[in-house]
C-alpha cells in the first residue's frame, strides 16, 4: 500500500521540488529526506503547498507530521527552550484529521497542519495559558480564545504553546528577551546563545527551524516584527481589530494585536486568512471595514510591485546605526524599483522624534494594563493564586521564588499601580490623543496621504514604534544576516548575545488600518526577488525529518 501511494505521487513531489525557488531544489532529494528515491518536503523550509500536497497524495499523514514536528522540538529544546507545552491531544487531533481526510471531509487549507501558539493565547483544553507566569499555571480557560478556535475550524492541530518574554515582556526593567518563569530562557539558532528578540520569542525560533508549518505571535510594540526580524522570518504585525484578541493575555487594547510568524509571505498569508474577521467578543473587530476578509493568499502578486508608490521616512532609517543594514536597505529601494514601484525618498515624519521624546504610549499601556489585566482574570474559571489585579500578581510574584524576583523586578507594574487609575480615567486620554496625533497626522498616515503613498519601507529595528500607536499594520520580510566580522555584544542582562555574525535582519513594509491586502502584495513580490531566507544557516537544526518518521513507521528503506 504504502509503497505503491509512493510510487504514484514520486513525480508529482520531485516536480513540486524543482520549481521551488530560493534554492530549495537542492535540499529536495537527499538521504535523510526521501524514501526509495522519493523527496520528502525538508521540514526546515517545507511550505503550506508541500504539506497539503504531501497529506492529500498519502506521501505522509497529519500523525506523522506531528510525530516529527515533536521529535524535532524535543531534539533542539535543550538549549533553546522555545516550546513551553506540547499538546497532548496532538497526535489524536491528526489521527481524527487523517480519518476526516480520508472519508472526503476537508476543512480548508489548514487540514491537518500542526501550528505552534505563543503562551499567552488560550485554549479550552488541557494546556494551561500562562504568559510565562507561575501566577495562572493551573487556572481554568472558560472557552478557545477566538485564535484557537478559528486554527481548529481551519482544520489546523494546534500543536502546542511557545515561550516567550514572561508577560509579553511588561513586568521588568532587569529582564531578557523570551525569558519566562515556566518556560526559561529561549535562545535564538542562528548564533550559540543568540538573543531571539521578543516578546514572541519562541514563535519565532520554532517557525525559523520548522518545529511546525507556522506560529502565532501577539504584538502591542515590536513583538512579532523583532523576532521574526531576528529569526529569519515573515511576520506579519495585523491591524488592531482584524484579529481578535478574545481570551489571550492582554497588554493594551488600544495596541494588541495577533498575527502570523511563518516562513514565506504566502504561509503568513494562509494563517493570516484562517485568523482574520470580526468577534463580538472583541469589539475592536468591529472596525473591520470588509463585508468579506480579502483573500491574502490571492495578493500574493509576483507583479504586486508594479505602479506601486513606497516611502521613504528616512528619519526612521537613519537612526539604525548598523552599516550592514544600511546598505542592504538601500540595495532593497534598488529592487523594489526594478520590480515597478516608484520609490519616494527622502520623507520626514516630524511626528517620530516627538513621540521619542514623549512617554505618552508609556502612560496609555501602563493604564491599559491595569483595566484589561483585571478585565481578563475576571473571566477565568478557576483561579488558584486568586490574581484579580495588577496589584495581587505583583503580590504572587514577589512572593513565588519561581518568579526570579527581586533579580528580575516588577518595575513597570509598580509604575502602572502609581498611576492609580485605569483606562477608564479621563486622564488616560490626553496621551492617548497625544500618541495618536503624532504617530498618525504627523506619521504614518499623514505621510501615506500627503504623498499618495501605499506603503512606507523601513529597516524592520524601526518598524513597530509608530504602528504600535496607531495600531495599524507592518509586515517584515528576511533582508539579509549581520556579516561575519560583526563584533559580538551581550544584552544588557548579561546573558544572551544580543548581536553577532549571521544574525538576521529583515525589512518592513508599513501601510494604512486594514491595508493587509495591499501590503502582502508587496512584500510577497519582494521576498520573491531576493529569497534571503535560505541563504541564512541556523547553528543547530533539528535532524529528524518526516522521510525518517515514515520510514519507521511503514518499514521502508531510507535512501
Ligand atoms: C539533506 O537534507 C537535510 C535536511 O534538509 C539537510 O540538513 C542536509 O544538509 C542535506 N544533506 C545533504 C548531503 O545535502
Ligand atoms: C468595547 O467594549 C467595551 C466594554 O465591553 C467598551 O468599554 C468599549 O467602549 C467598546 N469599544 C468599542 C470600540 O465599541
Ligand atoms: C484563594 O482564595 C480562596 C478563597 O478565598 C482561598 O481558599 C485560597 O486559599 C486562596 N489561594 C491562594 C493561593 O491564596
Ligand atoms: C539585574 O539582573 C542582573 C543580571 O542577573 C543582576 O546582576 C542585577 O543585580 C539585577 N539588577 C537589579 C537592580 O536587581
Ligand atoms: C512609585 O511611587 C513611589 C512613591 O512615590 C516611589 O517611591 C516609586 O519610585 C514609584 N515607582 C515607580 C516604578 O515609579
Ligand atoms: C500623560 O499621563 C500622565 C500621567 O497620568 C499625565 O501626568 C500627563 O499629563 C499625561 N499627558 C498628556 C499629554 O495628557
Ligand atoms: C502632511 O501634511 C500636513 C499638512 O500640510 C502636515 O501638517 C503634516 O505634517 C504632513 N505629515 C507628514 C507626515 O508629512
Ligand atoms: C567588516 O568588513 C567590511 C568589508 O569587508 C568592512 O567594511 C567593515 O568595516 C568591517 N567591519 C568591522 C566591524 O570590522
Ligand atoms: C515542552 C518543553 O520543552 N517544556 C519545557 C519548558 O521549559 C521548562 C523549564 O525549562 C521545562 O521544564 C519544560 O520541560
Amino acid at each position: 500500500m504504502l509503497t505503491l501511494a509512493l510510487r504514484r505521487v514520486a513525480i508529482a513531489v520531485a516536480a513540486a521540488c524543482l520549481i521551488r525557488d530560493g534554492g530549495a531544489a537542492l535540499l529536495c532529494s537527499n538521504s535523510s529526506t526521501a524514501i526509495n528515491g522519493t523527496p520528502f518536503p525538508p521540514l526546515i523550509e517545507a511550505d503550506l503547498v508541500d504539506l497539503a500536497r504531501g497529506l492529500e497524495t498519502g506521501l505522509f499523514t497529519s500523525v506523522d507530521l506531528v510525530t516529527a514536528y515533536i521529535t524535532r522540538i524535543k531534539e533542539v529544546s535543550s538549549p533553546l527552550k522555545m516550546v513551553t507545552q506540547i499538546n497532548p491531544d496532538a497526535l489524536d487531533i491528526a489521527a481524527e484529521m487523517d480519518s476526516a481526510r480520508a472519508a472526503g471531509t476537508h476543512y480548508g487549507p489548514l487540514h491537518g497542519i500542526p501550528v505552534l501558539i505563543k503562551d499567552n493565547i488560550a485554549t479550552a483544553d488541557k494546556m494551561d495559558n500562562t504568559a510565562g507566569s507561575y501566577a495562572l499555571v493551573g487556572a481554568k480557560i472558560p472557552a478557545d480564545s477566538t485564535m484557537a478556535a478559528k486554527l481548529r475550524k481551519a482544520g489546523a492541530i494546534i500543536l502546542g504553546k511557545t515561550n516567550l518574554s514572561q508577560w509579553a515582556n511588561y513586568r521588568s526593567s532587569n529582564s531578557s528577551n523570551g525569558w519566562s518563569a515556566v518556560g526559561g530562557q529561549t535562545q535564538g539558532a542562528y548564533y550559540p546563545k543568540q538573543d531571539p528578540s521578543g516578546s514572541s520569542s519562541g514563535s519565532g525560533v520554532s517557525s525559523s527551524l520548522g518545529l511546525a508549518f507556522a506560529s502565532l505571535g501577539t504584538e502591542t510594540d515590536g513583538s512579532i516584527l523583532s523576532p521574526s526580524n531576528m529569526n529569519n522570518l515573515v511576520g506579519i504585525k495585523p491591524s488592531v481589530g482584524l484579529t481578535s484578541r478574545y481570551l489571550v493575555v492582554p497588554i493594551s487594547e488600544h495596541q494588541d494585536t495577533v498575527g502570523p510568524m511563518a516562513r514565506s509571505v504566502r504561509d503568513a498569508a494562509y494563517l493570516l486568512s484562517a485568523i482574520a474577521g470580526p468577534d463580538p467578543n472583541d469589539n475592536y473587530t468591529s472596525a473591520i471595514p470588509f463585508e468579506k476578509i480579502p483573500n491574502y493568499v490571492k495578493a500574493c502578486d509576483y507583479f504586486a510591485l508594479a505602479g506601486k508608490r513606497i516611502g521613504v521616512p528616512r528619519n526612521l532609517v537613519r537612526s539604525v546605526t548598523l552599516a550592514p543594514i544600511q546598505a542592504e536597505f538601500d540595495a532593497a529601494l534598488g529592487v523594489l524599483r526594478g520590480a515597478g514601484a516608484t520609490v519616494v525618498d527622502d520623507l520626514e515624519l516630524p511626528g517620530y522624534e516627538a513621540v521619542n521624546a514623549g512617554d505618552y504610549e508609556d502612560n496609555v499601556l501602563m493604564s491599559d494594563f491595569i483595566t484589561n489585566l483585571a478585565g481578563y482574570v475576571s473571566k477565568l474559571g478557576s483561579n488558584p493564586n486568586n490574581i484579580t489585579s495588577v496589584a495581587s500578581l505583583q503580590a504572587f510574584t514577589q512572593s513565588s521564588p519561581l518568579e526570579d524576583w527581586p533579580e528580575r523586578d516588577t518595575l513597570i507594574w509598580e509604575a502602572a499601580l502609581n498611576l492609580t487609575h485605569g483606562n477608564e480615567s479621563p486622564l488616560f486620554w490626553g496621551n492617548y490623543t497625544a500618541q495618536r496625533y503624532f504617530a498618525g497626522p504627523l506619521g504614518i498616515t499623514g505621510a501615506l496621504q500627503n504623498y499618495s503613498l501605499d506603503a512606507l519601507v523601513v529597516p524592520t529595528a524601526v518598524a513597530s514604534g509608530l504602528p504600535a500607536l496607531i495600531g495599524s499594520p507592518v509586515i517584515t520580510v528576511p533582508l539579509g544576516k549581520l556579516p561575519a566580522n560583526t563584533t559580538v555584544t551581550r544584552n544588557r542582562f548579561g546573558n544572551l548575545v544580543a548581536r553577532a555574525p549571521n544574525q538576521p535582519f529583515g525589512i518592513s513594509f508599513m501601510g494604512g488600518h486594514f491595508s493587509e491586502e495591499t501590503l502582502i502584495g508587496i512584500a510577497y513580490a519582494f521576498e520573491q526577488r531576493t529569497l534571503v531566507r535560505n541563504t541564512i544557516t541556523p547553528y543547530l537544526l533539528p535532524k529528524t525529518e518526516l522521510a525518517d518518521v515514515v520510514a519507521k513507521r511503514s518499514g521502508a528503506a531510507k535512501r
